[in-house]
């Protein structure tokens, strides 16, 4: 996949996209992140992207010119259609199923708001879709492009070395994870669940089932209630439940 950023920033785009997974997925040719600054599209003496707001008020505004400019030369540098995305507040909320959507596609350009935003138009006319990554207020788009990028990028087709892991991410059965433990075995901060080291493989599956289910009754019900849960899930959950309440009731008396 290609990704093209709209920035005036960026260097901060551009160093996002070289570390970790997402940094090692462009080395293997997976995606290619590159940066666009309208800043050198801009056709002044002062290379000015930004104007007032008509009707007044506090702030300033990214240019029609510059930004329409970018996103041609940004579209131009390769074939494949671009779906053209706007990072704002206003947008619908980024979810797991649409990172997974966009995941697939050829090509995507992510165009980074500073100041108050863009002048709705240049949205109206060059962009495909508005996503926001929460309810939240931040000082640029580059955050939000960044997290795109990372959350996309981890997807890209050889990317994680474990081909398992982004099947077992939180969220991708709708579910959060589970806990996880590592060395060492004894520590004074607590021993391990004794089934992680029973090298039973089917009871493990079935707690890390349960875990995953108890954890998102208790944190994120929300997603649970919009889940169809099978016969055998709501049974690990009763029983997660039960396990939960007793607990409770011996830490109250
Ligand atoms: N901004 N999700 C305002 C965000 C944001 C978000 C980006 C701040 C756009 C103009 N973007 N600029 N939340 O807060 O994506």
């Amino acid at each position: 996949m290609r990704v093209d950023v709209i920035t005036l920033f960026p260097e901060f785009v551009d160093g996002c996209a070289r570390v970790g997974v997402v940094g090692r997925a462009q080395e293997r040719g997976l995606i290619s992140v590159t940066s666009w600054n309208p800043r050198e599209f801009a056709t002044d003496n002062y290379h000015t992207v930004d104007g007032r707001p008509y009707g007044g008020g506090p702030g300033m505004l990214m240019l029609i010119g510059p930004l329409r400019d970018t996103i041609a030369a940004a579209k131009a540098a390769a074939e494949a259609p671009a779906k053209v995305i706007y990072l704002s507040p206003q947008g619908a909320r980024l979810t797991q199923r649409k990172v997974q959507e966009l995941s697939v596609l050829p090509r995507l350009v992510l165009l980074c708001g500073r100041y108050e935003g863009v002048d709705e138009r240049l949205l109206d006319h060059e962009v495909d879709e508005e996503l926001s990554i929460g309810d939240y207020v931040l000082s640029g788009g580059e955050l939000a492009a960044a997290v795109l990028i990372d959350a996309i990028g981890r997807l890209q087709e050889g990317a994680l070395n474990d081909a398992q892991s982004a099947a077992q991410d939180s969220f991708s059965e709708g579910l959060l994870d589970c806990p996880h433990y590592t060395r060492p075995e004894q520590h004074e901060l607590g021993t391990l669940p004794a089934v992680l080291i029973s090298g039973d493989h089917a009871a493990i599956k079935r707690w890390r089932l349960k875990q995953s289910l108890g954890r998102t009754w208790l944190r994120r019900p929300d997603l649970l209630a919009r889940m169809q849960l099978d016969k055998s899930a709501r049974a690990l959950l009763e029983e997660f439940r039960l396990e939960y309440f007793a607990a409770q009731d011996k830490n109250t008396g």
